[in-house]
């Protein structure tokens, strides 16, 4: 153990006194020193004894000496990137070799999750990666389907596969531990409940990646799905250390210039049907490569459409590429975004949801609306 840091010994004015069981000293969570190596996080709400039996049974498919594989769904968001960050951290602290192992490629806004990982994002060598793990565990997906090229080597290999998930829909995955919840806001959550039924301590490293997680998923802490205990573990996240203003602009404002000018070539394509409550956007075909952006620069664009006056359902249509049409889906209010998009193979959460059909741009949108349309009009007449 290194030595105490010396603002541990500073007297705290606040009442809340969380002592460090390896200091023996009191932590003053109202100082902000850069590192806490020391502070251990509470557990800030009631665990049932079922879900702690499940987060230990997790953590001891998982051994020290091992190789194993964090792997999440194609595209990889602020979640799932973030997700794996923490968990990277918290294994890698427990002696475990944890390496990254995804589907596709980090976006480049959230690179810097793995600045303080060198060599830990295995994706560009995934498969070879995954082939010799000793487990694997899957992290914000519950369904091969959403593991892309890595599917088919990730239910062949006969290693556990651990999954940490809130998704709604379900899926299927090799034999393993799980600990799912849907009704939390972001994986990152239930890798903070992990750590803590665990009796892990927290770096500030690892409360970094879990703070994305969860700041992403909930949309900067405004979605519906952030609940009481989402902000009681992001108010520990930020004991352990975690900056919220560095985060931010991480996150949100490094934006290549090219990224606003996509939004502005996007949001001129609105169309608004007042009468149903729909609006939605189009990505010009070839905006992104003439901008020199990637589709992660969307990430918000549908927020637009969503935030008119009386739109109950936004959709953001894009051609990934030809003949293959991706639709972002948000909801306001009582409308199911994730059902209606199950019958078109897609899924998601009730209010933030996505679907893929093969045709062109045209043919989505008109078989996409049309029954958009009869789903919202439906809704209305259910609830008249
Ligand atoms: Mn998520």
């Amino acid at each position: 153990m290194s030595r105490v840091p010396s603002f541990a010994l500073v007297l705290c004015p606040s009442a809340r006194l969380p002592v460090c069981p390896s200091a023996r000293l009191p932590v003053c969570p109202s100082a902000r020193p850069p590192v806490r190596p020391y502070y251990v996080p509470q557990m800030p709400f009631t665990l049932a004894p079922d879900r702690i039996a499940a987060a230990q049974s997790l953590a001891g498919a998982l051994a020290p000496g091992q190789r194993v594989c964090l792997t999440t769904h194609v595209n990889p968001d602020g979640d799932g990137l973030g997700s794996e960050a923490g968990l990277a951290h918290l294994l890698r602290d427990r002696g475990i070799d944890a390496v990254i192992t995804n589907p596709t490629p980090t976006p480049s806004r959230f690179a810097f999750l793995f600045d303080d990982l060198p060599g830990v994002d295995r994706t560009s060598e995934a498969i070879r990666e995954l082939r010799r793990a000793d487990a694997i565990v899957v992290l914000d997906i519950s369904d091969l389907g959403r593991l892309g090229n890595l599917g088919e080597t990730v239910r062949t290999r006969g290693v556990p596969v651990a999954c940490v998930d809130h998704h709604v829909s379900e899926g299927v995955l090799p034999d393993g531990p799980r600990y799912l919840d849907a009704g939390a806001a972001a994986t990152g959550e239930l890798v903070f409940e992990l750590a803590v039924a665990n009796g892990w301590t927290l770096t500030e490293a690892a409360a970094r990646g879990l703070y994305v997680a969860i700041l992403t998923d909930t949309g900067g802490f405004r979605f519906s799905n952030t609940r009481p205990r989402t902000l009681r573990v992001a108010a520990e996240l930020l004991e352990v250390g975690v900056d919220p203003e560095e985060i931010y602009l991480e996150v949100y404002a490094r934006a290549p210039e090219g990224r606003p000018r996509l939004f502005a070539e996007a949001l001129q394509t609105l169309v608004v049907e007042p009468e149903y409550g729909l609006a939605w956007v189009t990505v010009p075909p070839g905006a992104i490569e003439r901008l020199g952006v990637s589709s992660d620069d969307l990430e918000g664009v549908v927020e637009f459409p969503r935030s008119i006056e009386g739109v109950r359902m936004a959709l953001l249509f894009r051609e990934v590429s030809q003949g293959r049409v991706k639709v972002s889906l948000r909801s306001v209010g009582n409308v199911d975004v994730a059902a209606f998009a199950k019958p078109f193979g897609g899924g998601g959460h009730t209010k933030a949801a996505g679907l893929a059909l093969p045709g062109s741009l045209a043919e989505v949108q008109s078989l996409v609306l049309t029954a958009a349309r009869r789903y919202l009009r439906d809704r209305t007449l259910r609830t008249a």
